[in-house]
């Protein structure tokens, strides 16, 4: 469903501008191009998602709090991840405000899925705290295996997501979306979301694969626990940077900001500090590259006989229900897909009188 418009604009308009020097029109390049570009978020960060929902009951030994409400969460991101893409174009002209309107809807609608995730997680986190003996507000809190690696890893990464989260919601705003965009704001937003959130989910499971897809130990075993911590802080200062220079101004994508040497002094001192962050979650990430690599290459091996994780707990399924029902979900992703594309198409199209079929020759 994203990747077609992908392979539509590609070979109708970057191929020929590229080889035969054709120009193309801007506005349909960027509606094809963000059509696939907001899925393609999506297709990193449900299987860091999936992380989350598989490992975190496992390693606590306690059911998901809810597995409907598991269920429901993916379908929302199914139905719901495709027909946003108009929310990258919020400041486009040429585009009628309504359509846009219509997306920033279903966008918030394609945030719903990420809270009833964090409850989820929690909901299953404290239930665990609270069998071991977790008492009072918060006392689950201290119950949890912060010592393993990966379990520290992915919820770091989850909290991250939140941070993430709230401030997709301001990208997402149609109104707000106008002191962000194109800021160092949005920079700092998807270091949260796909640098962190899918990134640190992915390097704390790789600990786990090291193990059970490679049959390695990890090496420098001591200091696993130091690569999500770091990834997290830095992250967490490097995007406050980001937020706070992006609100005052400062623009992405450029090289030169200096603006003929007048830099406004707003932006100097968070640039700075995320400078700061930047560097501590850079050494985390190349303290896991040198325990990726090392291990691979001289991890002790583990018999393969010995049972993992993975076999000690099997997930036994619930019996299928609506919710399990794929056919209907994908239905109901191209109808709304539909709906949301097809006011933007008709304008570039018909109103403007674009061919869809041949390109605007220089
Ligand atoms: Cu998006």
């Amino acid at each position: 469903m994203a990747t077609i418009p992908l392979v539509f604009i590609v070979l109708k308009n970057h191929v020929p501008a590229s080889l035969l020097g054709w120009s193309v029109d801007a506005l349909e390049s960027r509606l094809f191009f963000w059509w696939f570009g907001h899925a393609l978020v999506y297709f990193w960060l449900i299987p860091a998602i999936t992380i989350w929902y598989y490992y975190v009951p496992k390693v606590l030994g306690v059911p998901l709090f809810s597995e409907a409400m598991a269920k429901i969460a993916f379908i929302i991101f199914i139905l719901v991840s495709t027909p946003v893409g108009l929310h990258h174009q919020l400041v486009d002209p040429g585009i009628n405000p309504y359509f846009k309107y219509l997306q920033t809807v279903l966008t918030l609608i394609v945030a719903s899925p990420s809270m009833l995730t964090a409850f989820n997680i929690i909901a299953t986190m404290e239930r665990a705290g609270r069998a071991r003996g977790g008492n009072g507000l918060l006392g689950w809190l201290f119950k949890q295996p912060w010592r393993d690696p990966v379990f520290a890893g992915l919820i770091l990464a989850f909290i991250t997501f939140g941070n993430g989260g709230i401030t997709g919601i301001i990208n997402a705003s149609y109104q707000l979306n106008n002191v962000v965009h194109n800021t160092t704001w949005i920079v700092g937003h998807f270091h949260t979301t796909v640098g962190t959130a899918v990134v640190l989910t992915y390097m704390a499971y790789t600990y786990l694969l090291i193990r059970d897809l490679y049959g390695r130990n990890v090496i420098l075993r001591n200091i696993s626990l130091a690569v999500p911590i770091l990834w997290f802080v830095g992250m967490m200062i490097f995007s406050i940077g980001y937020y706070t220079a992006g609100l005052a101004g400062s623009p992405r994508r450029t090289s030169i900001v200096t603006y003929g040497g007048s830099i406004p002094s707003e932006w100097i001192l968070p640039m700075q500090i995320a400078a700061i962050g930047a560097i501590i979650f850079a050494v985390g990430g190349l303290v896991f590259l040198i325990q990726f690599f090392g291990s691979l290459a001289s991890g002790a091996r583990i018999p393969l006989t010995q049972p993992t994780l993975i076999m000690l707990n099997p997930h036994k399924p619930g019996p299928a229900t609506i919710l399990d029902n794929i056919r209907i979900i994908i239905v109901a992703a191209i109808i709304l897909t539909i709906i949301a594309y097809s006011g933007a198409l008709i304008e570039i199209y018909y109103l403007r009188g674009l061919s869809p079929i041949t390109p605007i020759h220089p």
